[in-house]
C-alpha cells in the first residue's frame, strides 16, 4: 500500500488518530503499537513512530533512531521471551505501508523460524 498522495495522511497516522481501528498495544507521545492485520508470525506487532518518515533510512537522528529501537525492544520484552525485529526498506525490501513501523515476530514457542 502506497501513500500516492504525500500531502495525505498515511494508513498508520491515520490509525494514530483513530480513524481505521487497530488494536494498540502500546502508545506514548512519540510511538504507538499494534498487532499486524494479517500477521505472519504467531504474535506480529508494529512499532510506528508517530513523527512520519517514509522507510527507516530517513531518519539520520541517532537519538531518535536509538528512541524507536528502544521502544521496540521494550514492547518485545512486553509481549515475548525471545523475538524477530524485521525492517522493510522500499518496496524491493518488502516495504508496504510507507510510514516507518519496527515489525516484532514472534510466539513461535521455541521453535526456530526459517531465516
Ligand atoms: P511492510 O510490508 O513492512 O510495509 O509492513 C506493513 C504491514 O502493515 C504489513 O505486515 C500489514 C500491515 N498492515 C497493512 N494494513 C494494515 C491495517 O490497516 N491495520 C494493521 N493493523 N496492519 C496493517
Amino acid at each position: 500500500m502506497t501513500n500516492a498522495d504525500p500531502a495525505a495522511p498515511t494508513l498508520f497516522e491515520r490509525i494514530v488518530a483513530r480513524q481505521i481501528p487497530a488494536q494498540i498495544v502500546y502508545e506514548d507521545d512519540d510511538y504507538i503499537a499494534i498487532r499486524d492485520i494479517a500477521p505472519k508470525a504467531p504474535v506480529h506487532l508494529l512499532v510506528i513512530p508517530k513523527r512520519v518518515s517514509t522507510r527507516i533510512d530517513e531518519i539520520t537522528d541517532a537519538g531518535e533512531m536509538g528512541r524507536l529501537w528502544l521502544t521496540a525492544t521494550k514492547v518485545a520484552r512486553e509481549h515475548l521471551g525471545d523475538y524477530r525485529l524485521v525492517v522493510n526498506a522500499g518496496r524491493g525490501g518488502g516495504q508496504e505501508v510507507f510510514h516507518t513501523h519496527i515489525h516484532i515476530l514472534g510466539g513461535w514457542e521455541g521453535a526456530s523460524p526459517v531465516g
